[in-house]
């Protein structure tokens, strides 16, 4: 089986060493952050300097693509709707003060559309259109933070959202600088179909995503996120989004939050950081010495054997990148 096979991967071997981990501690930041980190489907940000300093009009084009089947990883498949093809959508990263237009290209079979939490706008500005319609919309964003995004798609919202048509939107703030960190954007969502004996899964089930009740949820739309390398010291910053089911209580085995950002002003010294669906919150933490450091949603540990942990580990650890 699948999920027996993954119980010895790479995670739970990284569970258990860091349960017996011995190294020295390292509690202070490193002067100059390494490059930002990444996963296997979500690329590594630009960044809040390279972002403020382009230019303050800033356009993305998104397509609405209704696909055959994304992977998974675990041998699963998901005939996903998606921005651009995958899920999550690419992660939009834009500066307070930036007018911000985004075009969508319907090419889908029915109506989709965007809302993005980071706007202030007249919600009829987000759609739907029909398909092969674009729908543009731009307006100004003045507040900063990470913001969820997905398809509006009028009463039937809720199954396009679930079945994959999200992403995250970063808004950095322009005049306030962030701590150097390494930097990853982590979005949770699920999926709510039955996987076949191939491990195909044809569609959304609508009556599932009424109940909430997911096949299993996921890290930036994979089971099989590797672990990713940090060192001891390093200031990791999250830019993490709950697209649901339910709230996230979003954990780093082995840590405490440093701050949290999910509006202002930021929290200090935070165990387990609650993340309802449709909202999302900027998480910083150290690695405090060498080792495995989970990332987890405290709440959906039944989805372990799932993949649902991204851990960061250091160099040189068994079963680890080097
Ligand atoms: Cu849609």
């Amino acid at each position: 089986m699948r999920r027996g096979l993954f119980l010895t991967s790479a995670i739970f071997f990284s569970l258990a060493m860091a349960a017996c981990a011995g190294q020295s501690s390292v509690t202070a930041a490193a002067a100059t952050p390494g490059p930002p980190l990444a996963t296997r489907n979500v690329s590594a940000v630009a960044g809040q300097q390279k972002t403020c300093a382009g230019p303050r009009q800033k356009t993305f084009d998104l397509d609405v693509v209704e696909t055959a089947g994304v992977e998974l990883g675990m041998g699963m498949t998901f005939a996903a709707w998606t921005y651009n093809g995958r899920i999550p959508g690419p992660t939009i990263e834009v500066c307070q003060g930036d007018t911000v237009t985004l075009r969508v290209r319907n090419k889908g079979t029915t109506s989709h559309g965007l809302d993005t939490h980071a706007f202030k706008i007249d919600a009829r500005h987000y759609g739907p259109v029909a398909p092969g319609s674009t729908l543009t919309i731009e307006k100004a964003v003045d507040t900063p933070g990470v913001f969820m995004y997905h398809c509006a798609a009028g009463p039937v919202t809720d199954v396009h959202i679930k079945s994959g048509v999200h992403g995250a939107m970063i808004v950095y703030p322009r005049d306030e600088p962030l701590r150097p960190a390494r930097e990853i954007v982590v979005v949770e969502d699920a999926v709510f179909g039955s996987p076949d004996a191939k491990g195909f899964i044809a569609g959304t089930d609508p009556a599932r995503t009424a109940r909430n009740d997911q096949q299993f949820s996921m890290f930036n739309g994979r089971l099989d996120n590797e672990p990713v390398t940090v060192k001891p010291g390093d200031l990791v910053r999250m830019y993490f989004v709950n697209v649901g089911p339910w709230t996230s209580a979003a954990h780093v085995i082995g840590t405490v939050f440093d701050r949290v950002y999910a509006g202002a002003p930021y929290v200090q010294g935070v165990q387990t950081f609650p993340v309802p669906a449709g909202s999302g919150a900027i998480l910083e933490f150290y690695i405090p010495e060498a080792g495995v450091f989970p990332f987890v949603d405290h709440d959906k540990l039944a989805y372990l054997p799932w993949g649902l942990a991204l851990a960061f580990a250091t160099e040189g650890v068994p079963g680890q990148a080097h």
